[in-house]
């Protein structure tokens, strides 16, 4: 892709799929087992603080067993050699894109392995439970509630992200379903701002349109040839 200096990267849970991390939306996805207002809510949260507790425990403890597959491996490799303005926004609170080693990386919807004081505002790596309350490390308050941004709540690094699409040359969206805001508009602005658009997902996502390109397929196939014709 000639001309291309400045991309923006937007990842969802179809990337991490094949990690073995359950998708949102899919027929056995994690909101089948919940009611998404019961779980990834702060009203849900302050209703019944220990039914979430222990969904994002086992969700920890699952991001702890999984690893990284070749297309968060290749991400990593892209973010290596690429000489331009990188910035991959995911959605995903696994730790995966880290291991698969990139280093241009937001968080916007928080991480799995951090937990947020609600009396101090510390935010501690937590690799363990916090069912059993424990006290913060910080104020020693048992306030500590999962670094999750929940609906109704602010995502992460908006300034960021929005500067970082306002300069892109290309923006490529991998593995979500455009189903959730302010993420789902991204492609909107990154097209409004003059970059390219790609879409690499299993299926067309709710936003597809919006693209110049769809390319149909499972990420660990899909994002690997894809990062080779731009390294090329
Ligand atoms: C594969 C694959 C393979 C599978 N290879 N692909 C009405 C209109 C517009 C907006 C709103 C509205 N009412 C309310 C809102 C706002 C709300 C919202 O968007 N609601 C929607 C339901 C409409 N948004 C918010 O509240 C957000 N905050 C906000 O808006 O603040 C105000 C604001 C104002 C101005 C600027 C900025 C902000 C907060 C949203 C927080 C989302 N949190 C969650 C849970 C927490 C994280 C966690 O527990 O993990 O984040 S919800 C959940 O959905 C999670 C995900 O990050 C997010 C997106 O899901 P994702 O990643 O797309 O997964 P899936 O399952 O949906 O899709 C997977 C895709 O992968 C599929 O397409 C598959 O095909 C594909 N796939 N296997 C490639 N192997």
């Amino acid at each position: 892709m000639d001309g291309i200096r400045n991309i923006v990267i937007l990842t969802g849970a179809g990337i991490s799929a094949e990690s073995g991390l359950r998708t949102f939306r899919a027929d056995d996805g994690l909101w089948e087992d919940h009611r998404v207002e019961d779980v990834a809510s702060p009203e849900g949260f302050r209703r019944d603080p220990e039914l979430v507790q222990r969904f994002y425990d086992a969700r920890r403890a699952n991001v702890m067993a999984a690893e990284p597959n070749a297309a968060h491996r290749a991400l990593g490799r892209l973010d290596d050699a690429w000489d331009g303005e990188l910035l991959i926004v995911t959605q995903n609170i696994d730790d995966l894109h880290e291991r698969g080693g990139a280093g241009r990386l937001l968080h916007m919807h928080g991480e799995a392995l951090s937990a947020w004081c609600l009396a101090c505002g510390a935010r501690h790596r937590w690799t363990g439970t916090l069912l059993d309350e424990p006290p913060c490390p910080t104020c020693g308050e048992a306030e500590l509630r999962p670094d999750i941004v929940w609906f109704g709540e602010m995502p992460y690094g908006m300034d960021r992200i929005f500067a970082a699409i306002a300069c892109a040359d290309l923006f490529v969206s991998i593995g979500t379903s455009g189903a959730v805001y302010p993420a789902a508009g991204f492609v909107q602005q990154a097209k409004s701002a003059g970059a390219r658009t790609l879409e690499l997902n299993l299926e067309h996502s709710q936003g597809s349109h919006w693209f110049d390109e769809s390319r149909l397929g499972a990420a660990s196939a899909l994002v690997p040839a894809w990062v080779e014709e731009m390294l090329r």
